[in-house]
């Protein structure tokens, strides 16, 4: 609580640690609480639950139906991040809980981030650096890398991220090929849609993934699908850890039924599987895809803008629900 807020400022309650910058900002607005710092959470909850108006939280931390349900006087949920499959849509509506995001600020990081692993992981880019650490270079030969520039590159999710990483793959002259619900009318000439995630997959050469996370896309690549990539095909995940059946994904990279992987998002993060830290032909990455000062910066500002605009009965500027 900060003693030099009025009384009558809102009660935030922050689900899980947040940029430091960012929780000034909020600190010097709103009376902060802190849940996971908390020693005894239901206490927490008990005593201030009454008062709190607004969650911040993020993709990381989400809200939960329970939390929700704990805060009768609950108005709204600020999320940091575009994504927002870890809050409970559902609970939040039935509460008449608004709920805010923040897309578009991040689509150019995370789209850079799918390029940056397209290219480190078949130019083999962490590894020859690993290599010549460990002084290996005037003793031995590197292996020769996998060309990436002029291959197809195969979109699963043609959203604003997904638009952006389609346009910097078409500057490294690849094909674009994509797959969404249905057709986007206004996709550039020459981007060629695909009916479904396994055609797209048996198609190109780099199957990247930017779909959102959720129930609805919940390992919708599969044993099946990473077959249909193939072993000269690359898996690229920038979107969520649960797209991909994670013990599949490790049973085609040790099977080399697949060339290799560059992977931002994991199924049980901060958790990987201890088989992929042994595989040279995957990047792995600690979900950093928007982890930029510039973008972070600019997620903070926007979520802290909604936040602001709720609380002064003003319209939020990107709303889920
Ligand atoms: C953030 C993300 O790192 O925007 C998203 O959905 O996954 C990332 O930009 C995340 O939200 C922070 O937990």
């Amino acid at each position: 609580m900060n003693p030099y807020l009025p009384a009558s400022a809102p009660h935030v309650l922050m689900v899980g640690p947040l940029l430091p910058d960012l929780v000034a900002d909020l600190a010097s607005r709103y009376h902060v609480h802190r849940l996971w710092e908390a020693a005894d959470p239901a206490a927490l909850l008990r005593e201030h639950g009454p008062s709190i108006r607004g969650i911040a939280t993020s993709g990381r931390f989400g809200a939960t139906r329970e939390l929700i349900s704990a805060l009768p006087a609950l108005e709204g949920i600020f999320s940091f991040g575009v994504g927002y499959d870890t809050i409970d849509l559902a609970a939040a509506q039935e509460h008449g809980v608004v709920v805010t995001n923040t897309p578009g600020v991040l689509d150019a990081c995370v789209a850079d981030t799918a390029l940056a692993l397209m290219l480190a992981a078949p130019r083999r880019v962490v590894e020859a650096d690993r290599f010549v650490r460990a002084g290996r270079w005037p003793n031995e030969g590197f292996p020769l890398g996998t060309r990436m520039s002029g291959k197809r590159c195969g979109i699963a999710g043609l959203g604003n991220i997904g638009l952006q990483i389609a346009r910097r793959a078409a500057a490294f002259d690849m094909e674009i090929l994509y797959t969404s619900r249905k057709p986007r009318a206004d996709a550039p000439a020459g981007y060629r849609y695909c009916p479904d995630i396994k055609s797209l997959a048996a198609e190109c050469d780099f199957l990247v993934l930017a779909v959102p996370g959720g129930s609805a896309t919940r390992h919708l690549v599969n044993a099946e699908v990473l077959d249909a990539l193939g072993p000269q095909g690359w898996l690229i995940n920038i979107a969520r850890g649960t797209v991909v059946d994670e013990a599949a994904l490790v049973n085609a990279l040790q099977g080399k039924r697949i060339a290799g992987a560059g992977l931002d998002v994991f199924e049980h993060e901060p958790e990987t599987p201890a088989a992929l830290h042994a595989m040279d032909n995957v990047v792995l990455l600690p979900h950093i895809a928007s982890g930029t000062h510039e973008t972070r910066r600019a997620m903070a500002d926007l979520m802290v803008a909604n936040l602001d605009r709720w609380f002064q009965n003003e319209k939020v500027l990107t709303r889920v629900v």
